[in-house]
């Protein structure tokens, strides 16, 4: 393990203004938005979608690493140019999406628990020779009755660290990304709650399983009230929740934070990250930053619908999106900017 090479790519994934593109659905879940929108779900149709995220001019202006998926990664663009390394000439740098979903989880009805240690260290390498520079893992945390359980939060914990320690040591720096969904009808509150709850655990792990934070990548939800919850609050006291929350919960030491968008609309989560950029500058030790899937992918996909003529207008959209969170990483996003 390399750690200077470690810390330098964790840095060069927030650096400046820019972000994290996360185009790393599983075909499952690609398929399922492709089927949403009437897309024909092939592996051409996924290849067609991804080459045209990947040439959309002026995306390494606004995003400086892209996730792929398993698929992806192996994939080209139809010049035979692998997608790895589209990105990379264009200042991208790729990485790799390695855990293998979140399942049911035995003896804890209504929770999940990520899969996908088992053959991960041959896999990191296979990943690294192809030439990811960092992996993501996700972990799926639900609030409800009595859930989550201390032997959820612990179990995906311990898998989510033994991940991230086995990427630090094939040269990969780590996503760590423990999700706390936003279905249900809790109030922001609770989520904060066990936002904190969550962190406290993974971070637990972090130290224990002797992980180096200066080498990785913090990917959290947003402290929101749930999507059925009446009382929605505004984007200044989501703002405020969020980060007083990962002020007492994350390391100085962590070089960035790369927010999931976790079903927000993209417009929330460019105005949600703006507000916080502009009410904790100053005082925040880690770069804030973003890390969407849906929140910068969507409004494009909506228009692209598997048509090669609507590929101009597709890349115009997923472009905005790109350059919106960058504003909002400056604290310069507003919503004039979304009839510009
Ligand atoms: C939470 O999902 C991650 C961020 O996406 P959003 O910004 O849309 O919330 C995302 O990277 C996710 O992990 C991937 O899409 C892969 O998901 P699946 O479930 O297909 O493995």
């Amino acid at each position: 393990m390399n750690i200077s090479e470690l810390r330098d790519t964790a840095k060069a994934m927030v650096a400046g203004d820019k972000g994290l593109l996360a185009m790393d659905e599983s075909n499952a879940t690609c398929n399922k938005r492709f089927a949403a929108l009437g897309i024909p779900q092939t592996e051409e149709t996924r290849q067609a979608y991804r080459e045209m995220i990947v040439t959309t001019p002026g995306l390494g202006d606004c995003i400086n690493g892209a996730i792929l998926s398993d698929e992806t990664i192996h994939q080209q663009k139809k010049d035979g140019t692998p997608f790895a390394k589209a990105l990379m000439d264009v200042g991208i740098i790729p990485g790799i999406k390695v855990d293998a979903g979140a399942k049911d989880m035995a003896a804890h009805p209504g929770e999940k628990i990520t899969e996908g240690l088992d053959g991960l260290r041959a896999r990191l390498k296979g990943y690294a020779q192809l030439g990811a520079r960092f992996a993501k893992w996700r972990a799926v945390i639900t609030i409800g009755d009595g859930i989550p359980s201390r032997g959820c939060l612990e179990a995906n914990a311990h898998a989510l660290v033994r991940y991230a320690a086995l990427c630090q040591e094939a040269g990969l720096v780590p996503i760590v990304e423990p999700e706390v969904l936003m279905d249900g009808s809790h109030p922001l509150q609770r989520c904060g709650d066990v936002t904190e709850q969550v962190l406290q655990t993974v971070f637990d792990q972090i130290y224990l399983q002797r992980v180096i934070l200066e080498g990785m990548i913090l990917k959290p939800n947003m402290v929101l009230p749930g999507l059925t919850c009446p009382k929605q609050d505004s984007v200044d006291e989501v703002a405020d929740a969020t980060v007083n929350c990962l002020l007492r919960k994350v390391p100085a030491a962590v070089p960035g934070i790369a927010f999931l968008s976790g079903g927000q609309s993209a417009e929330l989560a460019s105005a949600r990250l703006n507000a916080m950029n502009i009410r904790f500058q100053g005082r925040m030790p880690w770069a804030l930053a973003f890390s969407y899937a849906r929140a910068i992918q969507q409004p494009a996909l909506e228009i692209w619908k598997g048509a090669d003529a609507n590929v101009p207008a597709a890349q115009q959209a997923l472009y905005h999106r790109a350059h919106c969170n960058r504003a909002a990483r400056r604290g310069e996003y507003n919503s004039a900017m979304e009839n510009s």
